[in-house]
Formats: C-alpha cells, structure tokens, sequence
C-alpha cells in the first residue's frame, strides 16, 4: 500500500467509525424515551452483524475479529440467540429512522427481508451439508458447493449492499438489478472460496479468526477440490479423518491438502477467477460505472483477511 492510500484507508475508517457511533446512537436514544426496555436497548452499544453471531454458535467458532466471538464471551452463552435477532431488528428500525419518507422505503424493505431469506436458506445448505458425526463424501460435489456458497454469502455480502445503493439512486430496472447481481454473485462466490482457503491456510491474527470447517465437516471449497484431485488411498485417509475435533486428525487432513498443493491450485484458480470477473464487469456493469465494480473487486482479490 503506498501513503496516498493508507491515507484514504485512515480516513475512510474514521468515516465509518463516525457514522457508526451516530447509528448505535440513534438505536439506543430508544432506550430513553422507554425508560423500562432501557437496559435491553443498552446492549445494543456492543453490535456486531447478526449474521454472524447466529453463525459462530451454529459452527461452533471461537473467536471473530480478533475477539472471543459474542457467545463465548463471559455471561453470554446462548443469549447470544436473541442477540441476533435484537440485531436483525436493528435493520429495520435504522431503515424507518432514515428513510421512512422515500419512495425507495418499501423497496429496501424487502431487499432486506428477501436477502435474509437467501442467507437463512444457504445456511440450512451448509449445515444440512455438513452434519455432525456423519462423513460422507459424496455430498461434497461442486454443485452443492456453489449452491450453498451463492445463498450463504453472495446476495448478502455482495448484491445486497449495491442493490440498495442503485435502489437508493432511483435505479429499480429488472434489468438493471439482473446485470448487477451476475457480476456480484460471481464475485460473492469467490469471496467464499477464499473465505473457505482462509479458514485453513490463513493466519488467525490477520483474519481474526481460527477456522474450523475441518472439524465441523464443511464443504469447504479445499475439500470439493481435494476429493477432486485425490487417489482412491487418499479419499479413504480423508474419510478417516475428516469432521473430527481431533487435533492429530485435523492436522492429517491439512498435510494431505498440502501434499496435493491445495494453495498453489487457489493460487490459480485466484487468477482465472478475475479475469473471468474482469470479463463480466465489462459485459454487465451498465448502466453503473464499471470502476464500482473494479473498486470492489480490487478490495477483495488477493486479500489475506
Ligand atoms: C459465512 O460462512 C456465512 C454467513 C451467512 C455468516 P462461514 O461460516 O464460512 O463464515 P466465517 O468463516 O466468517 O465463520
Ligand atoms: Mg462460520
Ligand atoms: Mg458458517
Ligand atoms: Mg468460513
């Protein structure tokens, strides 16, 4: 990164931390006007996306920036539930604060609800996937993969937050929102993809967190390729060991992915994956100025958190 960009960085991080605090405060001014749901509403000064709350429980996660995650923090447990459905009301009611009064209301409403959809059933995905004490790999196909990946992440990490900019900027074209979503569900999906490498290969004090895909028998992106490149010898030593807590057994199944060079595979699926986005911006981007998507692309490509 050179100085003009770090300084754009700074500034950038302190505009958000700014509007930030401005929204805990305005969902927390509720608090004084209910004196009696106040100590409720006082919680909502520690937010955190609701999302992710509901997912660290669900894996079974440890810690997420760089913190314990919200369920393992002392006196939390499984109160951390409603936690994330008092942060998924949150949405609503910042949506009714601010724009309650434009024509765009009623179509970032359900934006909001159907993405929350689309998520709730990626999830069911990823978890039905995934069941514990159960390996059996032949649900980890790439079709499966790219279902689960696109309802998971894609519409609520990427076409969500566009969609309601271009809903917010008077554009409600089909056509338009289609164009958008085929350059952003593919960007969605290799964010997963390094999401999913990450877990595994990338440091947990850059990423904030420590993975855990291998023990909770996930379709991660590493497994579908592996089983893609593995011999009959190596599949059964996968199925011995994989979706197990066992740090021994971890560690066999992460020596095998780096015996069949795992990284220097996403290495290259990295670089075929932009240009093929490359492509699509160029095909699909109007009528958005293709630098939104560059921006955004240039965020995400070779990130290490
Ligand atoms: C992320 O999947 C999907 C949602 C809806 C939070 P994940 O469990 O791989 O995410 P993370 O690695 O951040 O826990
Ligand atoms: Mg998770
Ligand atoms: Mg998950
Ligand atoms: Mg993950």
């Amino acid at each position: 990164m050179d100085g003009d960009q770090k300084s754009v960085f700074a500034q950038e991080k302190q505009d958000f931390v700014q509007h930030f605090s401005q929204i805990v405060k305005i969902l927390t001014e509720d608090g004084m006007g209910h004196p009696e749901v106040g100590d409720a509403i006082a919680r909502l000064k520690e937010l955190q996306a609701f999302f992710l709350v509901a997912d660290d429980i669900m894996d079974a996660s440890l810690t997420r920036r760089g913190q314990p995650c919200w369920y393992k923090k002392p006196g939390i447990g499984l109160d951390a539930i409603n936690d994330a459905m008092l942060l998924e009301a949150c949405i609503y009611r910042l949506l009714k604060h601010y724009c309650h009064r434009q024509p765009y209301y009623l179509n970032l409403i359900e934006l909001f609800l159907q993405t929350t959809y689309q998520t709730e059933i990626g999830q069911t995905l990823d978890l039905t996937t995934a069941p514990q004490g159960k390996v059996d790999l032949t649900r980890f196909t790439e079709q499966r993969y790219k279902s689960i990946v696109k309802y998971k992440t894609a519409f609520y990490s990427f076409y969500l937050p566009f969609a309601a900019a271009m809903f917010m900027a008077g554009i409600d074209g089909e056509k338009e929102h289609t164009n958008a979503k085929s350059i952003l569900l593919d960007m969605g999906e290799f964010f997963q993809i390094q999401d999913d490498y990450l877990d595994l290969f990338g440091d947990p004090s850059v990423t904030g967190k420590i993975g855990t895909d291998i023990q909770d028998n996930k379709c991660s992106w590493l497994v579908v390729k592996c089983l893609q490149l593995a011999s009959s010898e190596q599949r059964k030593m996968l199925e011995e060991n994989y979706g197990q807590k066992d740090p021994e057994k971890v560690a066999k199944v992460k020596e095998l992915y780096e015996k069949l060079e795992l990284t220097a595979h996403f290495t290259k699926f990295e670089e075929e994956s932009y240009s093929r986005l490359m492509g699509l911006i160029e095909k699909h981007s109007s009528p958005l100025p293709p630098s939104i998507f560059l921006e955004m692309a240039k965020k995400i490509y070779k990130r290490q958190k």
